[in-house]
């Protein structure tokens, strides 16, 4: 009977003791959800001072695999804040998943250190590269600084390292995913990965510009090593000319390029439009070996040499630094391929390609203030080309043989030159219309002055 009554008694305990517990735990829950939406910064000091790092499943390192830990920076896990974390924990726009990091202390950084020593017996030749890549963006930005950038320090021991630097701060306001590939220091033991923000000398205490992050990574690949083409003697003889003209950058030993090299324009076009895979200093490398690997290939040698102009104007860098023969290679490249008649299919032929170096020349002088120069290639390439020049183009030329004109003190030749064009368009609704028009109105006012 006893028996009995004490078995019932400890049912009724056990089943309110685990009510009461389930209740519990059910509040316990609901705060730190409620903390967790409320306060990121409370949940992310209680985890990490509970949680057991050594816990963490580390990336076992490997070549051409990315070998960061937490790369879609989800939580703190493996990474390290300076100053130490606070807020960097962001959650309201990831890239992916549900968190990434932003940095707002002027001279803040987070960083994540790599042990490579299992993969340093591999790396002893200069034939490795290490990538950097992700995607960020800043808001704000407050003149020049609070930019997103990457860098690594490379470790041959404890105490020494090299700096792989000149990764180009990333000013866009949106998600842009942005990369850099160098050689990897032969014997590295150690990487030391950064997430940084550009800090300008001078920022004040209300500038918060916040450098972001999502979806990083760091790879390391062997990148062999391209070899010049066997050419025949009259390719060699003109690859010369070329190069005596147009000698390779100063830099070219130190950016790798590790992908085949072109053989066609179409490689060119594509490789060209992968902007998260490559910086423009590939770009133009993989582009001038595609001059020296085909240098009687008209359209290879015009296609290449377009897209250089395109990666040295658009990387932000000094034009001069990123390559001072841009003007003998525009140069090269018209006198050698007036007449070229450019074919993108089998059945046409065009000028257009050739228009298009000629308008690049053509802005390169206007900024050397040579305008007498522009005014004259132009008029000489409409004159002998006109008809085999899209209409797009064409007025394109117009538009510069104009300003030219104006910058010479010809006003008067410049309005009629925008007259004749402006008539001869009135009824098409090209995109042209408007700025011809604008520049007509301004010189105009100045004549009538
Ligand atoms: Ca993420």
């Amino acid at each position: 009977m006893n028996e009995k009554i004490l078995t019932q008694l400890k049912k009724v305990l056990n089943s309110k003791k685990s009510f009461v517990l389930i209740f519990f735990v059910a509040i316990i829950m609901i705060f730190i959800k409620l903390y967790y939406n409320n306060d990121l910064e409370i949940f992310n000091k209680t985890i990490s001072q509970n949680f057991n790092w050594s816990d963490v499943q580390k990336i076992k390192p490997g070549i051409g695999i990315n070998i960061l830990t937490n790369p879609g920076l989800e939580s703190p896990w493996e990474w390290h804040f300076f100053p130490e974390l606070t807020n960097q924990i962001k959650s309201e726009t990831p890239y992916s998943g549900e968190y990434y990091f932003g940095i707002e202390e002027p001279a803040g950084y987070i960083y994540q250190d790599i042990d490579i020593s299992s993969l340093s017996p591999k790396i002893t030749t200069s034939d490795y590269t290490i990538t950097v890549s992700g995607s960020m963006y800043s808001q704000n930005p407050y003149q020049s600084s609070g930019y997103s950038y990457l860098d690594v320090y490379a470790y041959t021991d404890e105490n020494s390292y090299v700096n792989l630097d000149g990764f180009i701060p990333v000013t866009e306001k949106y998600w842009s995913k942005k990369s850099k590939t160098w050689y990897l220091p032969p014997d590295t033991k150690k990487i030391r990965f950064f997430l940084h923000k550009t800090v300008e000398k001078k920022y004040t205490k209300q500038q918060k510009n916040i450098a972001y992050f999502d979806d990083v990574s760091l790879v390391i690949s062997k990148c062999n090593k391209w070899e010049d083409k066997e050419l025949t003697s009259e390719e060699e003889k003109a690859k010369k000319e070329f190069q005596a003209q147009c000698p390779k950058p100063d830099w070219w030993d130190t950016v790798p390029v590790c992908r085949p090299k072109f053989t066609n324009i179409n490689e060119i076009w594509s490789y060209y439009n992968d902007t998260a895979n490559r910086s423009n200093r590939q770009m133009f490398k993989a582009a001038y070996q595609a001059i020296i690997d085909y240098p009687l290939d008209a359209n290879m040698v015009i296609t290449a040499i377009y897209y250089i102009y395109q990666s040295v104007r658009y990387n932000k860098e000094d034009i001069a630094q990123a390559y001072k023969y841009l003007v003998s290679l525009h140069e090269f490249a018209v006198k050698r391929y007036f007449y070229h008649k450019c074919s993108y299919s089998t059945s046409t032929t065009t000028a257009d390609c050739m228009a298009r170096l000629v308008t690049n020349l053509v802005y390169l002088y206007n900024e050397k203030k040579k305008f007498e120069w522009s005014s004259a290639l132009i008029e000489g390439f409409i004159k002998a080309r006109e008809s085999e020049i899209s209409e797009y183009n064409l007025r394109g030329l117009v538009y510069e043989y104009a300003k030219a004109l104006h910058e010479q003190g010809n006003n008067s030749k410049a309005i009629d030159v925008l007259k004749k064009d402006i008539e001869k368009y009135q009824k098409t609704s090209s995109d042209w219309n408007e700025s011809m028009q604008k520049l007509f109105e301004k010189y105009s006012k100045k004549e009538s002055k």
